[in-house]
């Protein structure tokens, strides 16, 4: 897969980004890897040159930077309404957000997608786009009810009773479920040759769903150990792993710009780290 026009090739080590007009922003809130986390690996494996608002200091970074956003005065600009919502990807005089909505527009423009060639745009786009939602649906937004399965604005231990009870029906039921769904992905003719998910090419769809798989290990490593283990999903910890070891990315992780899971969406909590069964 080609790149898109907009792809320069040159990163800038410390995430300061370039001072050039095209290049990408990412608003996210600072300290947590989160949703942020899924943009800044395309990013990397792309070899983007882009800014990162949880590593900059003063108003353009840290909490400031998104608060600016989300605040209830924002009213958006004359062609980008206001995000409700981290993270944001600014590009031009483009602002969105709705990770899966910065994804589909990065996705090609970042080389990790069939490229926009002008026309139509390519069907494998929502085929792609299908599968990081899935992998989103699965291995973000239902890890995330986990620990606040009743009220998002209330804390952990005002819900841990009902945070017990859906974890344990996540891990027992609906991780096999997604597993299970995208090894059967991978096992289909639409995979290609593997190991990737779509048409044998890497997509932004593998990135979402190593990403995903990685914070679901961080945060229930019985159960993922378990599925591994199993032998059920060799293919998904196939891709798992051969994301890990893309040359970027590999060094990438191992930088200090790849912040470490704590209170974002993925959190470790021994009472909800079920085994996959009893
Ligand atoms: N569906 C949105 C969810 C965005 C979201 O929940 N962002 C979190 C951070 S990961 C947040 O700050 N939420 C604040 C809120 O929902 O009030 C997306 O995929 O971008």
């Amino acid at each position: 897969m080609s790149d898109g026009p907009d792809v320069k090739r040159q990163k800038t080590s410390d995430g300061s980004g370039s001072s050039s007009g095209t290049e990408y922003e990412l608003i996210y809130w600072p300290g947590i890897p989160g949703r942020g986390e899924h943009v800044r690996l395309c990013f990397e494996e792309a070899g983007a040159s882009y800014t990162d608002s949880a590593l900059l200091d003063g108003d353009a970074g840290g909490v400031k930077a998104v608060m600016v956003q989300i605040d209830a005065s924002n009213k958006g600009s004359a062609s980008s309404p206001p995000p409700l919502a981290p993270p944001v990807l600014r590009h031009g005089d483009l602002t969105i957000s709705q990770l899966p909505n910065i994804l589909l527009y990065l996705g090609p423009r970042l080389g990790l997608g069939p490229a926009l060639t002008g026309g139509d745009i390519p069907k494998e786009i929502y085929n792609i786009n299908q599968l990081a939602l899935t992998a989103l649906d699965g291995l973000s937004n239902e890890p995330h009810d986990c620990h606040h399965p009743v009220a998002v604005g209330d804390y952990y231990e005002d819900q841990k009773d009902e945070a017990k009870r859906k974890s344990k029906d996540y891990v027992r039921n609906r991780l096999p479920k997604f597993l299970g769904y995208f090894q059967r992905v991978l096992e289909g003719e639409a995979s290609g040759n593997g190991p990737w998910l779509h048409g044998g090419a890497l997509s932004w769809a593998d990135i979402v769903l190593f990403q995903g798989l990685d914070g679901v290990k961080f945060a229930f490593p019985k159960a993922t150990g378990a599925a591994e283990k199993s032998g059920k999903y060799d293919k998904v910890f196939a891709l798992y792993a051969a994301v890990k070891e893309r040359p970027n990315i590999k060094k990438y992780l191992e930088s200090s710009r790849r912040q470490k899971y704590s209170m974002g969406i993925y959190r470790y909590y021994e009472e909800l780290d079920f085994d996959l069964e009893e």
